[in-house]
């Protein structure tokens, strides 16, 4: 059955990147829709599709699943491997991805992605600055053994940080250099690389993002 994922400007939406990435990791076929964010009907098209009005949203068939976290969630109960299989390791994973999700107001607000931004420095705030130093201790309580990713093998953990990723590149954050290894490490992947090329082709215009 087809399944269709709706997604904000690769350029912008951060929440959109993250199941995007879940389901191609994990090898599930979809088709993607691009919803552009700030247009004049933006909101219709949005509430058409979920009473949240909000991208990402997963589609299949009678079945709609709004909410970044709830659709990569979905995702690991076709293919596991996309949390740790270790009990223990898979709930430290989904807290820090619960985490990312419900939290960290300050650095999404300050640092907000936008992949078509020249790289440079802007002026953060205490709170900006208290989130980062959060991040970057959340990283490093959570990352197990040698591997580039926080649990092993790549998870929905690692989906939900690429776009906390992009955003210290982006506005050049100093990070310590256990931070920065993951940072690079998230960047080069070639699925997120994928879905930076085409927000670098984007055109649209989104004035209130
Ligand atoms: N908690 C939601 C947040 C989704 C969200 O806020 N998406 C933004 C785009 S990144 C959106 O659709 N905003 C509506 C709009 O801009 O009209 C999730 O995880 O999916």
């Amino acid at each position: 059955m087809s399944l269709t994922l709706h997604i904000g400007n690769k350029r912008l939406s951060s929440w959109s990147m993250r199941p995007w990435l879940a389901l191609k990791k994990a090898g599930i076929a979809f088709t993607e829709n691009v919803i552009p964010l700030d247009q004049d009907d933006t909101r219709e098209t949005l509430l058409a599709l979920s009473p949240a009005a909000t991208v990402p949203v997963l589609q299949k068939d009678d079945l709609t699943i709004w909410d970044s976290l709830a659709i990569c969630e979905w995702a690991a109960e076709q293919v596991p491997s996309l949390w740790p299989a270790d009990p223990v390791q898979r709930a430290r994973a989904r807290a820090v991805t619960a985490s990312m999700h419900s939290g960290f107001g300050a650095l999404r607000s300050t640092l907000s992605m936008d992949l078509q931004r020249p790289v440079g420095q802007t002026s953060v705030d205490v709170a900006c600055w208290a989130d980062i130093e959060r991040m970057e201790a959340l990283w490093a309580a959570a990352k197990t053994g040698n591997g580039l990713y926080l649990f092993g093998d790549w998870s929905i953990a690692d989906a939900f940080f690429t776009p906390v990723a992009t955003r210290f590149q982006t506005y050049d954050i100093p990070l310590s250099s256990a931070s920065r290894a993951y940072v690079d490490a998230l960047l080069a992947d070639p699925v997120y690389q994928d879905w930076r090329a085409a927000a670098l082709e984007e055109s649209f215009n989104a004035p209130f993002h």
